[in-house]
């Protein structure tokens, strides 16, 4: 072979080794791989602290190592905490709007089988007194005077309420001597079924708030029993269902208070607005009205304080609230919740009877029936004060707000009582809440 004739031969394998590097990078990119260098666990971890991860690396890094994500509490959490730092805000003196995130962290938990989760929820309720009750029946078929004054001993010392306890007991001894009932699992039936009936109250049921556009809700109650918290997670129930929500920061008392609700605004990309610090809670209500109306917002939800730095007073307060309500909009407000605690047992119906001396309301709102052997003050509640309770609270999270059903609801409390649930495990801090309160 000659010189050119080798030359030739190199210069052939040169390009024909060029021409395959080519096709295999195409091949590869085309394949989806990666041609940057792999990154290392930490290197990725890293990335995405610095937020220099795009997603759809972070999401393979987490399918591919699941073990590391798993050892990561903190990770599945933002999915309520609002992580970008810049809020945008807008304002107009003397009041401002805070506008959610463009992008919130939020991802609203998949609800769980209602029934299952309603279940889940008062676990704790069904620990007072229907868990005695149940012990009570437990392998019993016949009811005799005996243990009809047991019965009777239970439902007195319940958390339902003297009025209430005696309701009961006379309507179980009317129907027993009535139709000589002596067969325990109907005794049992005819508990929850009169139950069931002191729940059902006219007017009850979820919020129609296509009745008025915008459509106001006034939430009062003492402080501490979660309105701030019903607030967020009605806001999120209501936008479930197509509305366009603005809330109201008519709690003025303290700052943590407004940063609270935005913490709420931020979650379900729901504009605040707010005023100033101890400034007038009616004219923050009245512009967040005002302002419904002109974007084109369907719902308000006010919050309001549940103690105050003057002296005026709560109810005052409150009623001066409402009779604004109805200057920036006619009609408004078009319901009035008071949140109640079922933790404070019967003190949430000594304070239910103070605000229906002073003001009117609509509806009840229970919250933290998830934490109590308490729930049963529902039955007081509703007995005493024969306003309908419209939702109640199950936990903290954006989706344990319930509409609440007096028969779902009675029937998730008296199930499985036949069963004689063990011995209700007392919370210690539950007897602190009773001195306090
Ligand atoms: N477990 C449980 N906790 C709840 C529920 N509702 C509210 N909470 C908690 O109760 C505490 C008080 O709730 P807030 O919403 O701040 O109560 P508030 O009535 O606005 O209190 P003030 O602003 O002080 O008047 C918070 O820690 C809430 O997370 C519930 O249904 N279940
Ligand atoms: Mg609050």
């Amino acid at each position: 072979m000659t010189g050119g004739e080798i030359a030739v031969v190199v210069i052939g394998l040169l390009l024909l080794g060029l021409v395959t590097a080519g096709i295999v990078r195409v091949v590869r990119k085309r394949a989806g791989e990666s041609l940057a260098p792999a990154r290392t666990p930490a290197e990725i971890e890293e990335a995405a602290e610095q937020g220099a991860l795009p997603p759809a690396a972070d999401a393979a890094a987490e399918a591919a190592q699941p073990a590391a994500v798993a050892a990561k509490p903190a990770r599945p959490a933002p999915r309520l905490v609002a992580e970008e730092p810049a809020r945008a805000e807008t304002t107009i003196e003397p009041l401002k709007v805070t506008l959610p995130q463009e992008k919130p962290s939020l991802k609203l938990v998949p609800a769980e089988a209602p029934q299952k989760a309603l279940r889940a929820g008062l676990a704790k309720t069904r620990g007072g007194f229907i868990a005695k009750l149940g012990r009570l029946f437990a392998g019993k078929k016949k009811i005799d005077e005996e243990l009809l004054g047991k019965l009777e001993e239970v439902l007195f010392t319940a958390d339902i309420g003297v009025k209430t306890s005696q309701r009961l007991f006379d309507a179980l001894r009317a129907e027993l001597s009535r139709s000589e009932l002596k067969d325990a699992g109907a005794v049992w039936g005819f508990i929850r079924d009169e139950s069931i009936r002191i729940l059902d109250l006219p007017d009850g049921g979820a919020i129609d708030a296509s009745r008025a556009k915008p459509f106001v809700i006034l939430t009062i109650g003492v402080n501490g029993v979660g309105k701030t918290t019903t607030i967020g997670k009605l806001a999120a129930l209501l936008q479930r269902g197509g509305r366009k929500v603005l809330l109201a920061a008519g709690d003025t008392f303290r700052a943590a208070a407004v940063e609270q609700l935005e913490v709420w605004g931020q979650r379900t990309r729901a504009p605040v607005v707010k005023g100033k610090e101890g400034g007038d809670p009616s004219s923050v209500v009245f512009d967040a009205i005002k302002r419904a109306r002109e974007q084109g917002y369907d719902v308000v939800i006010a919050d309001t304080a549940g103690r105050l730095h003057t002296k005026v007073n709560l109810m005052e307060e409150l009623q001066k609230v409402r009779r604004v309500c109805d200057k920036a909009e006619a009609g408004a407000p078009h319901e009035t919740l008071l949140v109640l605690d079922a933790t404070n047992g019967q003190n949430a119906i000594s304070q239910a009877q103070t605000f229906k001396q002073a003001m009117d309301f609509t509806g009840i709102v229970l919250t933290k029936l998830d934490g109590t052997a308490k729930g049963g003050v529902i039955l007081g509640i509703c007995n005493e004060l024969k306003i309908p309770v419209r939702y109640i609270g199950v936990g903290e999270r954006v989706d344990d707000l319930r509409p609440f059903d007096p028969g779902e609801f009675g029937a998730a409390l008296y199930e499985k009582a036949e069963e004689a649930p063990p011995e209700p495990q007392e919370p210690q801090e539950e007897e602190e809440d009773d001195e306090e309160a």
